[in-house]
């Protein structure tokens, strides 16, 4: 392709609403345009960087029998109220309505409407299992849309799902999926981890994301320094050893605590460690009230909390909720003696805390040489707070450092959670109704762009992984007006297109400092600049990834290019 043809309109200043630096390069190369927040247009760069980025997907799709459909983005409300979702999301959900008044929304993701074309289609368990997947364009009105294409209102993303008849097959599948999206990852030349995950509000029993690991990333890895473990901060379990204290358990005895509210302030002004302070929260499960205690130097975790009380909705009491329930401010509540009949779950750290302080119920008051089982009553130990970098790993190999990471797939075991409520049966060996198992399985391929360029670049510019670089070859002429000059790189495009090499011939009529610069940029892997030296047919070859330069004889470019591609 003749860069004076295409459409790579880069730029030499540094986008001022660009606050990473893929966001800045995808600009300043001419890969991607901005039309409103979190909404773009992909220019030739791009879309040849996602067609590949595609086709490495596709084939590791299909090596796991999946075959690829093609779904709309228009979906029918009716759908959504089946599964009960058209009134549990909010304004993510773009809505909208056709001519006819009818109500509609722009697909955020595709359970509803996969789950109706197979319920119409598929009746009998001998055609189990069926796996599907889609690459297409995806709508949420995100909130704060940011970082270019890694949080946009529409991207593209390739959903898989599948239908089983066993919750072994499904097992099966969802081990072929990790395993068919380590290949896509790796082969997409990113540094990524396989972590647990939460399933969020779909639940269902563990899910696993994938983490290019980055530090802009949003999402914090907890990984084992010495094992393959790791999982997002959210899900870490915790299995760290608690040490109880051989002092002789004291009498209790209130305190007063003027002004005194954070665990910090009443740890100082009792002079002890906070680690003997037990921190006493109130949340609503599901709207009911619960006591939780965290041990003072640790934090509760909430997604932890929601899946072990197995509520679908968790927060903190509010401040009058609480001045209404216990009469008093936040910073004075403890477990003891308190008014209500509330349950109490504690965090594991907190049974081996002996004499310790808490909160009097009282406004300004502290209770010490607290002990618990003794003056208070708890209703379950639970593995309740973050784990925290030195913790030990959960398996038991080595211990834990943290990462940041982007999420670029998440896949679910989803159980029935959308057959159930949307009656999608089978029949099964014995002619018996059953709701299909699913699974499904999302990659962010726009995601991906982005993060690969995260991963791969250089204060010059983007540094393609060969295999998802938009051009093979950027061919470089300096003086196109220079009979040698063009009579080589005429020669060599035609050679090296023979070769199927993708080139991208920059005979534009520019100052070579600006084909250097754009071409540095643009980040293709192999530069050939044909220049003075192109009546002895020498050409410079510039590696973008190591930087190297060196000379080659034209006779020797075809051999040395198929030894750097394989
Ligand atoms: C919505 C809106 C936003 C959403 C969802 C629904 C995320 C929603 C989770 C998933 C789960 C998997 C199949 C591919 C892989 C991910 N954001 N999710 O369900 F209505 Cl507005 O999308 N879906």
């Amino acid at each position: 392709m003749k860069q004076s043809r295409t459409f790579i309109p880069t730029m030499r200043e540094i986008p001022t609403d660009a606050d990473i630096i893929s966001h800045q390069l995808l600009l300043r190369a001419g890969y991607i345009r901005q039309h409103m927040s979190g909404v773009y247009s992909f220019l030739p760069l791009a879309k040849k960087v996602i067609r590949k980025i595609e086709s490495i997907i596709r084939e590791e799709m299909e090596a796991i029998d999946a075959v690829e459909i093609f779904m709309p983005t228009l979906q029918p409300s009716g759908l959504w109220e089946e599964s009960g979702r058209w009134s549990s999301y909010g304004a993510e959900l773009f809505r909208l309505k056709d001519r006819h008044d009818r109500q509609l929304a722009l697909g955020p993701t595709h359970e509803e409407v996969v789950t109706s074309l197979i319920r119409d289609e598929v009746k009998s368990y001998k055609k189990l299992p069926l796996t599907v997947f889609q690459i297409q364009t995806k709508f949420r009105d995100e909130k704060r849309p940011r970082f270019g294409l890694l949080r946009g209102r529409e991207f593209i993303m390739k959903d898989a799902y599948s239908f089983h008849s066993s919750k072994e097959s499904l097992e099966e599948k969802y081990n072929e999926m990790m395993q068919a999206y380590s290949n896509i990852f790796s082969r997409l030349g990113l540094d990524f981890r396989t972590v647990i995950a939460d399933g969020g509000t779909i639940g269902g029993d563990g899910t696993h994301e994938f983490m290019a690991l980055s530090d802009i990333g949003e999402d914090t890895i907890a990984y084992s320094d010495a094992s393959p473990y790791a999982a997002n901060i959210e899900m870490a379990e915790v299995n760290t050893e608690y040490v109880k204290s051989k002092e002789t358990l004291k009498e209790l005895v209130k305190v007063d605590t003027p002004g005194q509210r954070t665990i910090a302030d009443v740890a100082d002004f009792l002079n002890v460690d906070p680690s003997k302070v037990i921190k006493t929260l109130l949340f609503k499960a599901d709207g009911k009230l619960v006591v939780v205690l965290s041990r003072g130097d640790y934090d509760i975790n909430e997604i932890k909390l929601k899946n072990a009380l197995q509520a679908k909705d968790i927060n903190l009491a509010t401040e009058s909720e609480i001045e209404e329930m216990l009469a008093c401010k936040a910073g004075s509540i403890g477990p003891v003696k308190l008014p209500l009949d509330l349950k109490v779950y504690a965090d594991f750290a907190v049974e081996k805390i002996v004499n310790g302080v808490c909160g009097a119920n009282e406004d300004g008051c502290h209770l010490m040489n607290v002990n618990p089982e003794r003056d208070f009553a708890i209703e379950r130990y639970l593995d309740l707070r973050y784990i925290r970098e030195g913790d030990p790993s959960p398996d038991g190999i080595g211990t834990i450092r943290f990462a940041k990471g982007i999420e670029l797939g998440h896949i679910f075991k989803l159980g029935t959670a959308y057959s159930g409520p949307m009656k999608a049966t089978y029949l099964d060996e014995n002619g018996k109704a059953q709701p299909y198992i699913m699974g499904c399985y999302g990659i962010g391929v726009s995601r991906i762009l982005a993060a690969v360029a995260e991963q791969h670049h250089d204060a010059n510019g983007l540094k393609w992984p060969k295999h998802i670089s938009p051009y093979d070859i950027h061919l470089v002429t300096i003086n196109s007006k220079d009979e040698a000059q063009s009579k080589l790189s005429d020669e060599l495009y035609h050679l090296l297109k023979s070769y199927r090499y993708d080139i991208l011939h920059d005979d534009r009529d520019v100052r070579p400092g600006v084909k250097f610069t754009d071409a540095d940029l643009i980040g293709l892997p192999v530069r050939l600049t044909i220049g003075k030296k192109a009546q002895d047919g020498i050409i410079e070859v510039k590696f973008r990834g190591t930087g190297e330069t060196v000379e080659w004889q034209k006779e020797e470019v075809t051999e040395k290019l198929q030894a750097y591609f394989g």
